[in-house]
C-alpha cells in the first residue's frame, strides 16, 4: 500500500509559515504523543532557526503514559522541552504558558536592559492537519478568538489575540505537511487520522492497524473482543476475522464486513476506546529523526 500526500502545499505553506514566523518570539510545535516523530514536520528545524521553540505532546490523554515518559526524555536529550498537553480540558496549558516564559526570558531581559519597556511575547502555533492546532487556540483564548476572515499577514492588527496580559497569540497556525517517506510514518498518520480518510482504503487501514496492535498492545486487544486466540499462531487476518465474529459483521452472505470491521477497530483507537496506546517508541526512531 502507498499513501502519497500533499503535493504541491508544501511550498507555498512553508513560505507562508516562514513569513508568519518573522512576527513571533516562541514557536509552539504540536505533535501526536502517540507518534510524535510521524506527526513531525521535518523541516521545522530549518523554518524555526534559532527561534525558542516548545514542543507539546498533545493528546497524552490517549497515550500510553509510560512511553510519553521515555519520548519527554528524548526529547530532552535533544535539548527540547515537551510538555504533555490536552488541548481539549486545558490540561497543561499552564505548563506551556510557563515554559513559553522561561524560553522567551533572555528576549525580556533584553528589552528591559535597553531601557525598553517590554512588550507582550508573540506566539505561534505550528503542526500537522488533526493535531489539535485549533482546539488548543479554543482553550487558550475561550471565546476571545475572532478569526474568521483573518488573512495572517494581510489584517494587521487583528491578527494577535492576547491570551494572557503578557502573552499573545497569532490567530492562524500554522499547517505543517507531515513527510510521509515510508510506509510506517504512513500508516501512523492515517490510524491518528491526520491524514484524510476519504483518501485511504479503510479496510487496508484497518487491517494494518490489527497486525500493528496485536504485536504492540496484544492484552489490549485480545480483552476488548474478547479474542481467545494465540497471536503467535495466527495470521492478522484471522485476527480480523475473530473481530468481525465477536461482533457478528457480517454481510448479507455471511461473508465478513470488513468495512464495518476497519472502522471498529480505528474508531475506538482513536477514542481511545482501546485503552491508551502510543505507536512510536524512541528507541525505534531514532534513524528517522533529524533533530
Ligand atoms: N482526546 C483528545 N482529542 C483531542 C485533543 N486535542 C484535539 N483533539 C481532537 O482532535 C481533533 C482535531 O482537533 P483540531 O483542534 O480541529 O485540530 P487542528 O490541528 O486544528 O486540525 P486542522 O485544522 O484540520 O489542521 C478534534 O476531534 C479534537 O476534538 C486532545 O488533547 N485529546
Ligand atoms: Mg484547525
Amino acid at each position: 500500500m502507498h499513501i502519497n500526500w500533499y503535493p504541491g502545499h508544501m511550498k507555498k505553506t512553508k513560505e507562508l509559515i516562514q513569513a508568519n514566523l518573522k512576527l513571533v518570539d516562541v514557536v509552539v510545535e504540536l505533535l501526536d504523543a502517540r507518534i510524535p516523530i510521524s506527526s513531525r514536520n521535518p523541516q521545522i528545524d530549518e523554518l524555526v532557526g534559532n527561534k525558542p521553540r516548545v514542543v507539546l505532546l498533545n493528546k497524552y490523554d490517549l497515550c500510553d503514559q509510560r512511553i510519553m515518559k521515555d519520548w519527554i526524555l528524548y526529547f530532552k536529550s535533544k535539548g527540547i522541552v515537551a510538555i504533555p498537553i490536552n488541548s481539549i480540558t486545558g490540561d497543561g496549558v499552564k505548563n506551556l504558558l510557563k515554559q513559553v516564559k522561561i524560553e522567551t526570558k533572555p528576549l525580556v531581559d533584553k528589552m528591559i536592559s535597553q531601557g525598553r519597556v517590554p512588550r507582550a511575547i508573540r506566539m505561534m502555533i505550528v503542526g500537522i492537519p488533526n493535531v489539535g492546532k485549533s482546539s488548543l487556540i479554543n482553550n487558550l483564548v475561550g471565546k476571545k478568538s475572532a478569526r474568521t476572515g483573518n488573512k495572517p499577514g494581510v489584517t494587521k492588527g487583528k491578527q494577535w489575540i492576547r491570551v494572557r496580559d503578557d502573552i499573545e497569540l497569532f490567530d492562524t497556525p500554522g499547517i505543517l505537511w507531515p513527510k510521509i517517506d515510508d510506509q510506517i510514518t504512513g500508516l501512523n498518520l492515517a490510524f491518528t487520522g491526520a491524514i484524510n480518510d476519504d483518501t485511504l482504503v479503510i479496510e487496508d487501514i484497518g487491517f494494518f492497524l490489527v497486525k500493528r496492535l496485536m504485536f504492540t498492545y496484544p492484552e489490549t486487544m485480545k480483552k476488548r473482543y474478547q479474542l481467545d486466540m494465540d497471536f503467535d499462531d495466527v495470521e492478522p487476518i484471522e485476527v480480523v476475522d475473530a473481530i468481525a465474529a465477536h461482533k457478528n459483521y457480517f454481510d448479507r452472505s455471511k461473508d465478513v464486513d470488513y468495512n464495518r470491521v476497519a472502522k471498529l477497530i480505528i474508531n475506538d483507537f482513536r477514542s481511545g476506546r482501546l485503552g491508551h496506546i502510543t505507536l512510536e517508541r524512541p528507541e525505534e526512531v531514532e534513524g528517522r529523526f533529524n533533530g
